[in-house]
C-alpha cells in the first residue's frame, strides 16, 4: 500500500463520495474507504478516471495509505456512527494527524471529541459542510473548527476544494476552536429555515391574497432575484414554482403533501438559543411552521373553524402588493440575519471563540443554502465595525428597514385580514418593535413576580433590588 494519499475519505454515501472526487478533482490522491466496502469499489469503478484514489478495504490500510500529518475526513452519519469511526481510527493515528468530521454533527458532540483527542494528540477539527450533494462535488462552503495550527496544513486544500465568492474568495475559513465550525453550521441551518418560511410566507399571500397562480409567481421570483434579494433560495424557488406535474399538469407545488419535514439543526439552533438567552423567533417560528404542518389530525380536525371572508383584489392593487410583499420579505430577512448573527456572537462570548462574524458572512457567500447578494452587506457591516451590536444598529440596514416598514406592516395588516399565517413575517416585525420601544411591559412582568413570587425588582431610578410588601402595606423594602 502506497503511502501518498494527501487526504482520506472515510464514508462514501453522497456527501464523502462527491467530496472524494471533488478533492480527486483538485489534484489531490485521495484514500477512500467506507464501512460497506462495495461502495468504496463503486466509487473508484464510476469515477476512478476523474482523479487519483487509493481504495482501501481496512481501516488499517486506509491509514497506512495517508501520509503524514495524516488527513482523514469522516463523512457519516452523525451521532453514534462518528463516535464509531472515531473509535476504530483513533488509536491507529499518531499525534499530530487530524480527523476531519464533515457531518453535521451536534457542536457539543464535537467539544467533547476534540477534547477526547487531544489528549492523544490527535486534532479534531469540526467542520460543518454545506451546499448538498451538489456542492460537496462541485465547491461547498465550509465552516472548520478546531485548533487554529491544524489549519495551517488544512487550509490550503480546502481553499481548493471550497466554493468561491463571486469576488474569488474561498468560503472557507478558521472559524473558531472545538465546536466554533459546527456551531456556525447549526446557525446557518437555522437561517435556512427562517428564509425558506419567510418566502414560503411571501409565496402563499401572493397566492392568497393577490390571487396570483404558482407560475406567475415563479416570474414575480424571478424579478425578485435580479435585485437585492438575489439568493441561491430565491432562485430555485421560482424553479419549483414554475414546475408543472407531468402526470397531473397541475402546478407540482399542488400536487406536493403540504407537511414539512426537517432532520434537526433548525430544532437545535432554537433549543441553543433558549440556553443562551437569545431571541431567535424568527428561526423559531419557522421550526414551529414545520411542525404544525405536519399535525395532520390537528388539522383535519381545525378545517371547520371560522375565518375572514376573502377579497379579490384588481390587478393593480395584486402589483403593488407584491412589491410591498418584497418590502416584507427583505425586512424580514435582515431580522433573521440579526437574529441568527446575535446567537453566534453569545456563543462566542459563552465559549471564548472569538468568531470573527465578518468572515462568517464571507464565507456564506457561495456554495452553502443561504447564499446571498445580500451576505456581502453583512460582511461589510462586520468589517467596518466589528463589535456592531446588532446588524440594525448598521446604518445602511437600519435606512433599509425604514424605508420598508410601512409596507412590511400593511402586508401583515393584509394577511391578518384575509386569514393568512405569516408567523415568520409577524415575529420579525415584533423583534424590531420591541428592539426600538421605549419601554417594554417587561417592567409590567417584574411587578406580576414580585407580587406572587417575591421575586424583587430593579428601579429605574435606583441602583438596587426591590420589594414591595403586596400582601400588608405596600410599603417598599430594599432587597
Ligand atoms: P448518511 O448520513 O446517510 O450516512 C451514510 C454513511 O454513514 C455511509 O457511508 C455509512 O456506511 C456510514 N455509517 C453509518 Br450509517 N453507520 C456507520 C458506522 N457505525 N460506522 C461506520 N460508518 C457508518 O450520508 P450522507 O447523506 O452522505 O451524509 C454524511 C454526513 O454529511 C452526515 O453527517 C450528514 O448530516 C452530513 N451532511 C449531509 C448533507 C446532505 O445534503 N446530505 C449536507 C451537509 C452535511 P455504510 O455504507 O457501510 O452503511
Amino acid at each position: 500500500m502506497s503511502t501518498t494519499a494527501q487526504i482520506g475519505v472515510t464514508g462514501l454515501a453522497v456527501m464523502g463520495s462527491n467530496l472524494a472526487r471533488n478533492f480527486a478533482r483538485n489534484g489531490y490522491t485521495v484514500a477512500v474507504h467506507n464501512r460497506t466496502a462495495a461502495r468504496t469499489h463503486a466509487l473508484v469503478k464510476d469515477h476512478g478516471h476523474e482523479g487519483d484514489f487509493i481504495a482501501a478495504e481496512t481501516a488499517k490500510d486506509f491509514v497506512a495509505a495517508l501520509e503524514r500529518p495524516r488527513r482523514l475526513v469522516v463523512m457519516v452519519k452523525a451521532g453514534g456512527p462518528t463516535d464509531a469511526v472515531i473509535e476504530e481510527f483513533a488509536p491507529l493515528l499518531e499525534p499530530g494527524d487530524m480527523i476531519i468530521d464533515g457531518g453535521n454533527a451536534h457542536f457539543a458532540d464535537t467539544r467533547r471529541r476534540e477534547a477526547a483527542l487531544r489528549e492523544q494528540g490527535i486534532h479534531f477539527v469540526g467542520a460543518g459542510i454545506s451546499g448538498g450533494e451538489e456542492g460537496a462535488l462541485n465547491g461547498p462552503s465550509i465552516m472548520p473548527g478546531g485548533p487554529a495550527e491544524s489549519y495551517d496544513s488544512l487550509g490550503p486544500m480546502l481553499e481548493k476544494i471550497s466554493a468561491k465568492a463571486k469576488d474569488g474568495a474561498p468560503c472557507v475559513t478558521h472559524v473558531g476552536p472545538d465546536g466554533a465550525g459546527h456551531f456556525v453550521k447549526m446557525v446557518h441551518n437555522g437561517i435556512e429555515y427562517a428564509d425558506m418560511q419567510l418566502i414560503g410566507e411571501a409565496y402563499q399571500l401572493l397566492r392568497d391574497v393577490a390571487g396570483y397562480t404558482p407560475a406567475q409567481i415563479a416570474e414575480i421570483f424571478r424579478t425578485w432575484n435580479t435585485g437585492r434579494l438575489d439568493s441561491y433560495l430565491i432562485e430555485i424557488t421560482a424553479e419549483v414554482l414554475a414546475h408543472v406535474d407531468a402526470a397531473t399538469g397541475k402546478p407540482f407545488v399542488d400536487v406536493v403533501q403540504d407537511q414539512a419535514e426537517q432532520k434537526g439543526t433548525g430544532r437545535w439552533t432554537v433549543q441553543i438559543a433558549l440556553d443562551l438567552g437569545v431571541p431567535v423567533s424568527g428561526i423559531a417560528e419557522a421550526v414551529f411552521a414545520r411542525s404544525l404542518s405536519g399535525h395532520s389530525a390537528l388539522r383535519d380536525a381545525s378545517r371547520g373553524l371560522a375565518g375572514p371572508k376573502p377579497t379579490a383584489l384588481s390587478a393593480a392593487e395584486a402589483g403593488a402588493f407584491a412589491d410591498r410583499v418584497e418590502q416584507a420579505l427583505y425586512a424580514s430577512k435582515i431580522v433573521s440575519y440579526t437574529q441568527g448573527f446575535h446567537e453566534i456572537t453569545a456563543a462566542t462570548e459563552e465559549y471564548d471563540w472569538n468568531i470573527d462574524l465578518g468572515k462568517v458572512a464571507s464565507i456564506w457567500r457561495g456554495g452553502c443554502i443561504i447564499r446571498a447578494a445580500f451576505l456581502d452587506r453583512i460582511r461589510a457591516a462586520y468589517d467596518t465595525r466589528p463589535d456592531l451590536p446588532s446588524l440594525l444598529s448598521d446604518d445602511t440596514f437600519a435606512q433599509e428597514i425604514a424605508a420598508a416598514q410601512d409596507d412590511w406592516r400593511e402586508v401583515l395588516v393584509a394577511a391578518t385580514r384575509q386569514g393568512v399565517p405569516t408567523p415568520g413575517f409577524a415575529a420579525a416585525l415584533a423583534y424590531y418593535d420591541a428592539l426600538r420601544a421605549e419601554r417594554l411591559p417587561a417592567a409590567l412582568t417584574q411587578g406580576q413576580r414580585d407580587y406572587f413570587g417575591a421575586h424583587t425588582y430593579r428601579r429605574t431610578d435606583r441602583e438596587g433590588s426591590f420589594h414591595t410588601m403586596w400582601g400588608q402595606d405596600r410599603s417598599e423594602v430594599e432587597a
